[in-house]
């Protein structure tokens, strides 16, 4: 593991580097604890540097057991080789040169995930950002891009499936029953899309047919025994194919595609060249085993590794500042493809309530920072919801601002013009700057500034100059070293709607440029006038979340139930019942904080029960209607002081009153969603499931309510409705006998897939209340549980610390300290994984006074340890500052 060094990248210092390598041959000669790895680096001095220059190459841990140049030994003087890093003092200064580096690794004892190891007998690679330092010394930065050819040598026994990027060119056999594969990738590539995969692995293969009549050859491998789990990805890999070439013009390049399911994985998948690697979570699924948001994250996932292959891959990142240059962009078209193959309004209004969980707390808090970072310690703590989900709705807002035809043509350009090239954000705004003729430059903040932009809207209507108008201020809340903000562009669609719930025509409108539905608001205040209103309408605004801002629109609460009832836009209509909600959820917790029961208008809760009913809207959208808001999601509302036990108390309440006025509508409605025949995972058929196990959630508040999950759990023939019912039951009846028994039933049924244990932990370490914390902890006893296996403790340790609130910040600490601890622990293997986690208390400044002691003793107990990673040091210093 590398301690930190202290040392910060800044975006200023970047510059390009005085040598080339343009091709890259490697050979592998595969040992469980002794790997050897010979690099063969053509090598040559950059045109226009014509000083010489020593060459510096990367190295992370590296053993260096040969060295030459040209074919000859380089004496001692000649160079410097630590773990860290090789300089060669003078080399050759003419032309190419090739370089002959052999460094020794040992699979086996790399626990980090991160360059070469080994997984359930497979090896394999993950070398993004700066893995493949682990594996050879190298220019190991994405704007060096090579041409590889790779040799694979391995005992045929344990290995006899070898694999790595590009096409496969040569095989056969060697002595002592070794044998060899060698695979060429003529796409140059930067070093941390490389991958190996060695082992001895089950496989389905497909073909499919470019539009111009290109053929690929399809495999996806997993553990032998569980081909049967792979078609449902081999099915979304098709779909995804097909429609980039639909959508965006992209077709697929090479010869063959290939997806490998690892069981450690630090991430959900990696989008090596013509290789992908997946954390077989988002691989494997069938109806006994996966959910139906297993199968739909397996889709998206698929999808945007596929989709690398053309905004990640053929035109990469200049440095790891630009990482939302690949991945807002492909974050944004996963999005979109999985819009296309559901429903679009559900879609959309699951993409914001994950911003808003993962991005907005992240943009208000310590961690804060801009969609396109200036300064980094350690870039594996940015690949962040800010860089992914907030620099996909950057480039939504991009399409909105030129409209769907020039979007398209605007990436049209930057495929033609930037293809084979590492580009910038610059590079990525150009482009649409020069098919539109429009002026990016204030939009470009999005890219540059962090924070989340807030609205305050007010409206007035006069009846008798028939005119409406709106008032809209904008403010950038400060962010951890940005004090002052500028102002920017905020693109916002909305409506006026009329009695009769359809929009309203104006005659004209003055304040803000308004286009095509949406308004520009460029400045701090906007005063916009729409004339020829005549009739007062209601005021529906960033419609379709077209820009991820918060808003206080001062209405009334009759205005917000009228449009959660009739404006034609779905995400604005759940947006309205979901402000309800969450209103009606901090009035019960302002109650409860000081000693008064909670109270809720009926006629709220009546809604309720129409919008479940509600024939014309899809099942899907019920639910998530029905869904109460977040407890952490309330807690971003009121802001700071958060007493966790008290948000619980007030939604609890809401609960109940939601359940005791729908009592016979929601029973009913559970009873006619039931369904039969055969298991299908489209998204129609996941909606209805999904609204009756949110009724489920509801009936079982109500008497009787723990033998119906129970009968639930027991009728259950897909692991959503099971899944479901068991969470119903540890979260709504913990200790009952109900519980005990359908936990006792599951284990036993799923002991020995861990994939499906992991649902086991998180049910059970999400379950509300101080006593979890003593279940977590036992559980990690558990044999099922594993400290080095990533799967493994973001269920069950980082289930409890980002989703159970009343549980980690259990009033007397014992949750933060407990998390703390194992945080160190798991960070002597996995420092990524450490740091990933301990994200966790990055709100901690918004608790109440003493919680907040408690979360920030914790978190001076992990920043004391000794010779702590980089990663955790940078995650914890920055969520202190
Ligand atoms: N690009 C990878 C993430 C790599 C994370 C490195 N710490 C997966 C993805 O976004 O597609
Ligand atoms: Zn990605």
């Amino acid at each position: 593991m590398r301690t930190d060094t202290g040392q910060v990248f800044r975006i200023e210092d970047y510059r390009p580097s005085d040598y080339l390598i343009p091709k890259t041959e490697l050979d592998f000669r595969l040992g469980q604890d002794s790997t050897r790895v010979v690099a063969r680096l053509i090598i040559e001095r950059r045109a226009g540097v014509d000083k010489p220059v020593q060459l510096e190459l990367d190295g992370d841990g590296l053993i260096l057991r040969r060295l030459e140049i040209d074919g000859e030994a380089l004496d001692a003087a000649g160079f410097e080789a630590t773990p860290d890093r090789l300089v060669i003092h003078n080399p050759p200064v003419t032309g190419r040169f090739t370089l002959l580096i052999e460094t020794e690794l040992d699979p086996s004892r790399n626990e980090a995930l991160m360059g070469l190891y080994r997984s359930s007998k497979v090896y394999c690679t993950q070398c993004e950002a700066e893995g493949f330092r682990r594996i050879t010394y190298f220019l190991d930065r994405p704007d060096i891009l090579s041409v590889y050819t790779v040799r694979i040598e391995a005992e045929r026994a344990e290995a006899p499936l070898l694999l790595s990027n590009g096409n496969p060119i040569e095989s056969g056999d060697l002595a002592d029953g070794w044998h060899y594969a060698v695979w060429h990738d003529p796409f140059p590539k930067p070093s941390y899309l490389f991958a190996l995969v060695a082992g001895d692995l089950g496989c389905i293969k497909d073909r499919f047919v470019t539009a111009s009549g290109k053929p690929v050859e399809l495999g996806i491998y997993v553990e032998r025994g569980k081909e049967n789990q792979a078609g449902y990805a081999m099915d979304a890999l098709r779909r995804s194919m097909k429609w980039d070439e639909e959508v965006f013009g992209r077709e697929y390049d090479l010869d063959v595609f290939n997806i490998v399911a690892v069981s450690d994985f630090n991430m959900g998948a990696m989008e090596n060249k013509g290789l992908n690697i997946f954390n077989d979570k988002y691989v494997l699924a069938a109806e006994e085993t996966a959910t139906d948001a297993d199968f739909a994250n397996i889709e998206a996932i698929i999808a945007h590794e596929y989709f690398h292959n053309w905004t990640g891959n053929r035109i990469t990142c200049r440095d790891w500042f630009q990482l939302c240059l690949k991945e807002g962009l492909t974050v944004f078209r996963d999005h979109e493809f999985s819009a296309d193959q559901r429903s679009r309004p559900v879609k959309r209004i699951a993409e914001v309530r994950t911003l808003r969980s993962h991005q907005f707390p992240e943009d208000q808090g310590p961690l804060a920072h801009p969609v396109r970072p200036r300064r980094y310690r350690e870039i594996n703590n940015f690949y962040t919801a800010t860089v992914y989900e907030k620099g996909s709705e950057v480039v939504r807002m991009i399409r909105t601002v030129l409209g769907a035809e020039m979007f398209r043509r605007g990436m049209d350009l930057y495929f033609e013009r930037h293809d084979g090239e590492a580009a910038t954000i610059e590079d990525f705004l150009r482009v649409f700057e020069d098919v539109s003729g429009k002026d990016l430059s204030q939009f470009a903040l999005w890219y540059h500034q962090a924070g989340t932009p807030n609205l305050s809207v007010t409206t007035a209507h006069d009846p008798v100059n028939a005119t409406f108008t709106i008032e809209i201020e904008q403010s950038v809340p400060p962010t951890p070293s940005e004090s002052r903000k500028r102002l920017m562009h905020i693109p916002l669609a909305f409506g006026l709607v009329g009695a009769d719930g359809k929009d309203m025509a104006f005659d004209s409108v003055e304040g803000a440029s308004v286009e095509d539905g949406v308004i520009h608001v460029r400045k701090r205040k906007h005063v916009v006038t729409f004339s020829g209103v005549a009739e007062r309408p209601v005021l529906s605004l960033n419609r379709g979340f077209s820009a991820p801002i918060t808003l206080a629109v001062e209405q009334r609460a009759e205005d917000q139930m009228f449009l959660a009832s009739h404006d034609s836009d779905p995400f604005s209509r759940w947006q309205a019942f979901n402000t309800l909600l969450t209103d009606a959820t901090v009035a019960a917790y302002r109650n409860v904080l000081g000693g008064r029961q909670p109270e809720f208008s009926d006629e709220l809760a009546k809604l309720a029960g129409r919008i479940a009913n509600d024939g014309t809207l899809e099942h899907a959208f019920r639910a998530l209607a029905l869904a109460l808001p977040g407890e952490a999601d309330v807690a971003r509302e009121i802001g700071k002081n958060i007493d966790p036990d008290a948000i619980f108390a007030g939604r609890e309440a809401l609960a109940r009153k939601i359940a005791e006025t729908n009592s016979d509508v929601f029973a009913q409605l559970y009873e006619d969603l039931r369904m039969s025949g055969g298991f299908s995972p489209d998204a129609a058929s996941a909606g209805r499931r999904s609204l009756r196990n949110t009724l489920l959630d509801y009936l079982a508040i109500l008497p009787g309510g723990a033998a119906r999950a129970a009968a639930h759990f027991a009728a259950a023939t897909n692991m959503t409705d099971r899944a479901a019912a068991l969470t119903v039951l540890a979260h709504r009846h913990a200790g009952s006998p109900e519980t005990s028994a359908a936990l006792a039933q599951f284990d036993s049924r799923y002991h020995g897939d861990p994939l499906v244990m992991d649902k086991w932990f998180t049910i059970q370490a999400t379950a509300p209340g101080a006593a979890t914390l003593e279940a977590v902890k036992a559980l990690t006893k558990h044999p099922a549980f594993s400290i080095a296996n990533p799967n493994r403790v973001r269920s069950l340790v980082g289930g409890f610390a980002s989703a159970n609130q009343t549980g980690f910040n259990r009033a007397d600490g014992a949750g933060y300290d407990f998390f703390a601890e194992t945080v160190l622990t798991v960070e002597k293997r996995n420092p990524q994984l450490a740091a990933r986690l301990a994200t966790a208390l990055r709100s901690w400044r918004s608790l109440e006074p003493e919680r907040q002691a408690k979360a920030r003793a914790a978190l001076l107990s992990i920043q004391a340890a000794e010779g702590l990673s980089a990663d955790l040091r940078d995650i914890v210093e920055r969520t202190l500052a």
